[in-house]
This record gives structure tokens, C-alpha cells and sequence, in this order.
């Protein structure tokens, strides 16, 4: 839908933020400071791998703009935002903190957000449905292949397999092949964790996991994906009156939206001190919790 004028621009009810993947050097950490300065919420949903533990145990990525996005982060919350946070698969690591409240920051494995128009929505990250989707594994690719891992790879490969004197292989011919697979893998994927949202009861699901950014209706399940800060940049928003946006930040128009300062949506003031509007304050709930917890 059309963005509204008559909308606070800056202030939003509530950001969905997950796929970052700190800690690699695919990580878009300048957007994604760009974004969480240049825009306030009274809830912030951190919805998984927003670190990427196997990276770092491989090979250390970690710069100044990776520290400054995790320091904003634990600023939102002590500005008396509600941060929660939801660990995925590449920061499964935090999941046996789940219950606990690091600063102003409450991690768990998932918890339900009631909007403002009171429809309540369950938050996953989404990797547990993987090992009931076969073609699972393709996903992985998906990745490879967004990374830019097989870029000029197939001229590579076939100079070596010309020097090996073996015929030409295509591997965009292959390529194309698996993603018929990789689209299955997507589709299976909405429909489990839109299914898993009827079981709960509610009304919708946010999740993360398979960096897709997509808001639609699955029969009769509102099924929303954040999708990432790695080969895009987008979040999902609550406005003030429950409306659901996907922003991409990648988009000029959409930063000019958020740019109340009038300073330009990438050059807002590093200690991020410039924000507008009063912040609420909050009471978090009692962290321990079997069954998703409401967190208003
Ligand atoms: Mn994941």
C-alpha cells in the first residue's frame, strides 16, 4: 500500500530485523547501521543469525561497523525499547540462553507480538522446519550461489576440464535444473511455518532463515519473512496502526521516507543521539516460559 503522510515516518510499532549475519564479510553492517539509526520502534525483533558462528569459527570477520551495529543494538534497548532476541541456526549458540536478559535484552527461542489492531503473530526463525523438507540441503546453494561463489567459476572449471580433455559441462544448465528444487525447498518452507502458526493458534508468523523477504496470505495464515541484511537489505514493520510494510533499504525512496532529520538517510550521526520522539517505557515479561511467550 501507499505510504501515508499522515504516518510518523520515523516512529514505527515495531521492526523485524533477522539474517544479518555479523562476523562475515557478506554482512551489510553500513546499510544496517543506516537503517537502525535512522529509524525507532517500541519493539525490536532480532530474528536470527544475526551472528554467523560457523563463519567465525572458520575464518574471523569483524570489523568497526560490525562492533558499531551491535553497540546500536544494545543502545535501542537501553533507550527503552523492547528488543527480543531469537537466535537462529548460524547463532544457535545463544540458544541455551534462551529465558534470559542480557542488558535490555531478552533472548528466546520464540515468542507471539500482538499488533495494535490485535492480531497476534508467532516469531521463529525458521530453520527447525528444515529437517522436514527433502531438498533442505539446496539451500545452501541458494546461498553459494547469491554470494557470488560461482561467478566465472564455470569458465574455471571448464578451462580445467578442457585441459583434462573433457567436454564442456554447463553449469548454468545445472543451475537452472536445482532451482526448480530450491523453489520447492521455499515454497515447502512458507507452508510448514504457516502451518505451524495455525497450530499455535494465531493469526500470522514472522520469520527469517531463508534470506526471502515475503509477506502473503497461506490459507488463511498471514506468513511474513524479514528476509536479510546479506543479499538484501529488508525488514518487516509494524506501523503505529498494525499495517505490515516490507522495507527494502536498498531503495532510495524508502530511506528518504525515514530521513526526518534531513540530513540524508546515510549520514546520520554515528552515536545515533539524534532520534526523535519519547521512549515508552516497558515491562518485560517473566522470561520463563515453555510455549512461546507474549511479549505484549
Ligand atoms: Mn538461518
Amino acid at each position: 500500500m501507499p505510504f501515508s503522510i499522515e504516518r510518523n515516518p520515523t516512529r514505527l510499532r515495531t521492526i523485524w530485523i533477522s539474517d544479518l549475519h555479523l562476523g562475515t564479510k557478506h554482512a551489510r553492517a553500513d546499510s544496517l547501521l543506516s537503517f537502525i539509526k535512522n529509524v525507532d520502534s517500541d519493539y525490536l525483533f532480532l530474528v536470527g543469525d544475526i551472528f554467523d558462528g560457523w563463519a567465525l569459527a572458520r575464518n574471523w570477520f569483524w570489523t568497526q561497523s560490525h562492533n558499531d551495529v551491535v553497540q546500536k543494538l544494545l543502545r535501542t534497548g537501553r533507550k527503552g525499547t523492547r528488543v527480543v532476541y531469537i537466535p537462529g541456526n548460524h547463532d544457535e549458540f545463544a540458544r541455551e540462553y534462551a529465558g534470559l536478559r542480557f542488558g535490555e535484552i531478552l533472548v528466546e527461542r520464540d515468542c507471539i507480538h500482538t499488533l495494535a489492531d490485535g492480531r497476534r503473530l508467532l516469531v521463529l526463525h525458521g530453520d527447525e522446519f528444515d529437517g522436514i523438507i527433502r531438498h533442505a540441503k539446496w539451500l545452501q546453494s541458494l546461498g553459494a550461489i547469491a554470494y557470488g561463489l560461482t561467478l566465472g567459476l564455470n569458465h574455471v572449471y571448464n578451462k580445467a576440464r578442457q585441459a583434462m580433455g573433457r567436454p564442456y559441462w554447463s553449469l548454468s544448465a545445472y543451475l537452472k535444473q536445482r532451482t526448480k528444487k530450491a523453489l520447492q525447498y521455499i515454497d515447502d518452507f512458507e507452508y510448514l511455518v504457516a502451518d505451524r502458526a495455525r497450530q499455535e493458534g494465531v493469526d500470522g508468523v514472522v520469520c527469517g532463515h531463508i534470506h526471502k523477504a515475503e509477506m502473503r496470505d497461506i490459507e488463511g495464515i498471514q506468513y511474513l519473512n524479514t528476509g536479510d541484511w546479506v543479499e538484501s537489505c529488508t525488514a518487516l514493520v509494524e506501523h503505529m496502526d498494525g499495517t505490515l510494510e516490507i522495507l527494502d533499504w536498498t531503495d532510495a525512496g524508502t530511506r528518504a521516507r525515514f530521513d526526518s532529520n534531513g540530513r540524508g538517510a546515510d549520514q546520520t550521526d554515528i552515536q545515533g543521539d539524534g532520534q526523535p520522539g519519547s521512549v515508552p517505557q516497558v515491562i518485560l515479561p517473566n522470561p520463563v516460559n515453555a510455549s512461546p511467550i507474549e511479549v505484549n
